[in-house]
């Protein structure tokens, strides 16, 4: 009885160990992203992630972003596009990644862009058939991707 009640123990200690991003998010390879079902403009996907805490999705290496191509892809085949945290909107053609202010990689983009839509394509998309980065114009309803870093959320399950 007392080796069952270890093998549980263990098994419960395992699930809590790998159980490093919220209820609802997936794992990255850096961090936990949750995909939005509905959408908005960037400035609400914006709101939204930083009212739970978190950012909206910043994929700067190529881990990360192969990653959110291919959970677009086979889980929301039905959404093209999500709002990234990116954007040219404070100097026309400089694009940079919103927490950093790093420079987003010029190979991510997909052909043809950024292509500065109708002239006003400020802000950062993930283009999922496009297999890769897109700018839009702000204001275009798309759902959105939130960025929440892994050890944040284990020290909250600590806590909690
Ligand atoms: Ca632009
Ligand atoms: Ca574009």
């Amino acid at each position: 009885m007392a080796r069952i009640w270890m093998y549980v123990s263990l098994l419960m200690f395992i699930a809590i160990k790998t159980q490093g991003c919220p209820q609802g998010w997936v794992q990255g390879p850096n961090a936990c992203f949750f995909f939005s079902k509905f959408g908005g403009s960037w400035a609400d996907g914006n709101a939204i992630c930083q009212g739970f805490n978190t950012r909206l999705a910043e994929p700067e290496d190529d881990a990360t972003l192969a990653f959110l191509l291919r959970h677009a892809k086979i889980e929301h085949p039905t959404n093209a596009q999500f709002y990234l945290g990116g954007s040219d909107m404070f100097a026309e053609g400089t694009w940079v990644w919103s927490s950093t202010l790093d420079k987003v990689n010029p190979s991510h983009w997909t052909p043809g862009n950024p292509n500065d839509d109708y002239n006003n394509g400020d802000c950062l998309t993930l283009n999922a058939p496009g297999g890769g980065l897109n700018d839009v114009r702000c204001t275009d309803t798309y759902s959105f991707i939130c960025q929440a870093e892994t050890e944040n959320h284990e020290t909250v399950n600590v806590i909690g």
